[in-house]
């Protein structure tokens, strides 16, 4: 089916190039075929919703708008992408907003530590006002946040030994996402972070760069990190959503037709994307499980919380703005 989209795609491109050339449509829009950066593999939930986006684009449009996402991380790590899709060099992308702190500050709200109850909770916040305040931010640093995805909750995996409480965590190299908020993180219960690019976590897992990473079932599974850290243990400690972003530039030179309509397939891309998620985290439990890693329940989150207090203070310190935004995701039931 992808192929003979593509097929489809590759033909009213030619089509609409011919009549250009022979003066009949004198007025035709430019637009070249939209780049979308995607960091996982293939098969994945993000990729399959972002890939849906794209088929149902060019099918609504009759190919007037067409887009390919590159799956894998191809066009660059996360941290650059996030840059490419504000100069309007990547069209569209889906980012967590784990790496977009440093960019738009007032993303580190969904970045602290616990501070949803849970996944529900999260896209409760997301869809209201919080996530309306999030959207306006970002797209004041050139990225027009069109729908929020799920990424479940992060939890740590180790290669020596399990982490159950704290202490466990003292003296370890963790692998973080590129922020400094996760820096703190870490080095609040006792470890040392190392910011890294998820393409590079399996290598360093596997030569003891660093002695465990945080992820969630399915990115854990998917990388196979699970080969290497075979302690996964559920502190849940941070639940992050994800965004369909779309790169300003190009937003902005959409007639108010087109930007409904991309709109609202963002939106029914992310309601689709939470379906699979659901599954895919199960699934993705179950098969690292068969292939035989350990998993440490960790029941008592108490006293991961309770040494987050310098990790919040902290970053309101550094940005006064997440103070109401954090009293406003604690008003949401
Ligand atoms: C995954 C996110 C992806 C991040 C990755 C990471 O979906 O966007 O880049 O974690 O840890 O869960 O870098």
């Amino acid at each position: 089916m992808f192929q003979s989209f593509k097929a489809t795609r590759r033909l009213a491109t030619g089509l609409a190039a011919g009549a250009v050339a022979l003066g009949t449509l004198a007025a035709a829009p430019a637009h070249a075929e939209w780049r979308g950066w995607n960091i996982h593999v293939e098969d994945y939930p993000v990729s399959a919703a972002m890939d849906w986006f794209t088929e149902e684009l060019a099918k609504r449009t009759d190919g007037r708008l067409t887009g390919q996402v590159y799956h894998g991380g191809v066009l660059g790590s996360q941290p650059d992408a996030i840059e490419q899709v504000r100069l309007g060099a990547i069209d569209f992308a889906v980012f967590n907003l784990g790496p977009m702190g440093p960019t738009v500050p007032e993303a580190n709200v969904v970045n602290l530590p616990f501070i949803f109850k849970s996944v529900d909770h999260m896209h409760r916040v997301l869809d209201g006002k919080v996530g309306e305040m999030l959207g306006a931010a970002m797209a004041e640093k050139g990225l027009v946040a069109l729908a929020w995805y799920d990424s479940g909750a992060r939890s740590f995996y180790t290669v020596g030994k399990p982490i159950a409480t704290p202490d466990d965590v003292v003296g370890l190299k963790i692998r973080v996402m590129n922020n400094e908020l996760f820096v703190g993180m870490i080095e609040a219960l006792g470890g040392n972070a190392t910011p890294m690019a998820f393409s590079e976590v399996y290598q360093s897992l596997k030569t003891g760069v660093v002695d465990g990473a945080e992820n969630n079932w399915p990115s854990y599974e998917s990388t196979n990190h699970f080969e290497v850290a075979r302690y996964y243990s559920g502190t849940e400690h941070l639940i992050i959503p994800e965004c369909f972003c779309m790169s300003k530039s190009v937003w902005d030179g959409l007639s108010a037709d087109d930007q409904e309509l991309v709109r609202a397939l963002a939106k029914e891309s992310a309601e689709m994307q939470r379906e699979l998620w659901a599954a895919r985290s199960q699934a993705s439990k179950a098969a690292v499980e068969a292939a035989g890693i350990t998993y440490v329940e960790v029941p008592d989150k108490a006293p991961f919380q309770a040494a987050m207090d310098p990790v919040y203070e902290k970053a309101v310190e550094a940005v006064p703005e997440l103070a109401p935004l954090i009293d406003a995701i604690k008003s949401v039931d």
